[in-house]
């Protein structure tokens, strides 16, 4: 197993948007988060993941970009980036930009010349046909409802967009774009920064044609844009051009990633990319198609889905984890109980994460136990995937609007977006403002003071955590082997590295649950290494709620 800092590095995600407002508009900025940069140092990160921070006119949070070599009005200037980025470095971090260049805003230059006409020489840079039979020229959907096309009045085509109709495609089949998305790169990269985070990633290829899709109840279209045909050479030769001349580190967000092509995307001689994000632990949760389905789903089957990927990516290619990001639920709403065991569960979940193979990610709050936040109604939502699907499915189709309201109470992205809990003062200390979105109302328990303040809370286990991994190589790159799969409370694990071995065991309920130690595990000396209640010995025993113990084998 090659060693690498990437492997061994801890990230902490940040959404600028809802981190720390410096100036009182309420939205964060990146001078609050120079402000929060020893914060961050304490914790025990490497590495700093930054949500997009360039000019946007924020249809998706600027997620939808009209100028990659500056910087959003709302979050500062360029010098305060430069600032941030000397902060992040003073301190021994790193610091990843978001790279979103399946689409474009469509206030960017290379758009509004696109749509000029037929002849523009930017036509070719996104995907324009002509109708078919009056209609859009195909039935792809979009993933923020409604078709994935819009009809363009002055030039007299449809232009495809995968997200909202102010996110166009660009076309990756045209060279040229891919040298100016390369060229972007490297101008972040020249300027220091130390990698990327690249937003659906798998989506660059599309199938020559673009057929129409398999009807159904989800989204329709995808197998003919994910993973598509030429998205590996794509990645290759962004690898030959940029990735391989600098020493950077790279995660591309890809939903629908099948394991087999994960192992090409992220595969130890692919020279593509380092690790991929893939989202089988949060496709649990949806059925039948639906999007705002809740159910939790049971242990055994999100044992399969994380045993799956640690064992066969091992050796071979490099996993990501993560529990949550800017566009899932918290944690200790989804997987955890963000009620009487919101502590225990929430540090629990995190040992899991921290023991298994792969680079851990952490997002904003986590560190906290930020919980899915109360919104009462549709009108405190802010994301436009929630309204727009409320526009269609309530407004236009009738829809129960109760219904719906439930699942997105629980599946929203908004969940994950309320402001950073800092304190217990007005605005959880976010903002001096009017914050652009509620403030989680918990925030009087629930904040970054009450945590540096009590040495038994979930920052402290964190900070211990992101210690015992970079303290111990089997933690990091050690092999794994899980026993009792079938166990519906418990996920018994070890993991072995030239002869360092640790043992992990987790309880995911809330009651006392009986461990019976696994036969391999017998007269093994072991002593405790870690956990979230006073440690006891490695044998048949009682597992508290939502415990997590992990022991190490002692030393000869
Ligand atoms: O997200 C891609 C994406 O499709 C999912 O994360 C999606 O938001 C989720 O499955 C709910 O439907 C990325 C970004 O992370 C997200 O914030 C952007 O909105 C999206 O791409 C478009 O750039």
């Amino acid at each position: 197993m090659e060693k690498a800092w990437w492997k061994e590095a801890v990230v902490y995600q940040i959404y600028p948007r809802s981190f720390m407002d410096s100036d009182g508009d309420g939205v964060g900025d990146l001078r609050g988060i120079i402000r929060r940069l020893d914060y961050i140092k304490e914790l025990g990160v490497d590495v700093i993941w930054l949500s997009p921070c360039y000019k946007s006119p924020n249809d998706d949070n600027g997620y939808d970009i009209s100028d990659y070599r500056d910087i959003m009005d709302e979050f500062g200037t360029m010098a305060d980036f430069q600032e941030l980025l000397q902060g992040i470095h003073e301190r021994g971090m790193k610091l990843l930009m978001d790279l979103v260049v399946n689409h474009t805003s469509d206030e960017h230059p290379w758009f509004v010349e696109s749509r000029k006409s037929r002849e523009n020489p930017y036509r070719d840079y996104y995907i324009w046909r002509d109708g078919k039979d009056g209609k859009e020229p195909n039935n792809w959907t979009s993933y923020f409802s409604g078709p994935a096309w819009q009809w363009d009045e002055e030039s007299g085509q449809y232009y495809l967009h995968l997200f909202t109709k102010k996110q166009p495609d660009l076309n990756w089949e045209n060279p040229k774009v891919r040298q100016e998305v390369y060229d972007i790169m490297r101008f972040w990269l020249d300027m220091g920064c130390d990698g990327f985070r690249m937003d659906v990633a798998n989506l660059y290829s599309k199938v020559p044609g673009l057929p129409d899709g398999k009807p159904g109840k989800g989204r329709i279209g995808a197998e003919y844009y994910q993973n598509g045909p030429r998205i590996h050479e794509f990645f290759r030769e962004m690898n030959r051009e940029v990735l391989s001349r600098y020493d950077i580190m790279t995660v591309g967000e890809m939903s629908d990633v099948p394991l087999e092509e994960a192992l090409r995307y992220a595969g130890n001689d692919s020279h593509e990319l380092n690790m991929v994000f893939q989202f089988e632990q949060d496709d649990l949760d949806t059925v039948d198609g639906e999007r705002w389905a809740f159910r939790k789903a049971p242990l055994p089957e999100l044992k399969a889905v994380f045993s799956k990927w640690q064992t066969a990516m091992d050796g071979k290619a490099w996993n990501s984890l993560y529990w949550t990001n800017h566009d899932q639920p918290r944690t200790v709403s989804r997987r955890g109980d963000d009620g009487r065991f919101r502590k225990e569960s929430q540090k629990m979940l995190y040992t899991m994460l921290m023991t298994l193979q792969g680079t851990p990610y952490i997002y904003q709050g986590e560190e906290i136990g930020m919980t899915n936040a109360p919104f009462a109604s549709i009108e405190d939502f802010r994301d436009v995937e929630t309204r727009n699907c409320w526009q269609e499915r309530v407004v236009k189709g009738g829809e129960d609007p109760e219904k719906l309201l439930e699942g997105i109470r629980h599946r929203a992205r908004d969940n994950a977006r309320t402001p950073m809990q800092w304190d217990d003062t007005e605005n959880a200390g976010f903002t001096s403002g009017t914050p652009w979105i509620m403030v989680n109302p918990n925030y009087k328990e629930i904040n970054v003071k009450e945590s540096l303040e009590d040495p038994d809370s979930i920052f402290h286990y964190m900070q211990q955590l992101i210690r015992m991994r970079k303290s111990h190589a089997a933690a990091v790159y050690g092999d794994f082997r899980e026993y009792q799969p079938e166990h519906e409370k418990l996920y018994i694990y070890e993991r072995n590295y030239e002869g360092q071995k640790l043992y992990v065991v987790l309880n995911f309920s809330d009651t006392d649950t009986e461990f019976v130690l696994p036969e391999a595990w017998k007269g093994e000396e072991t002593e405790p290494l870690l956990g979230n209640y006073p440690q006891e010995p490695l044998k048949n025993r009682r597992m508290r709620p939502y415990e997590a113990a992990v022991y190490i084998r002692k030393e000869k």
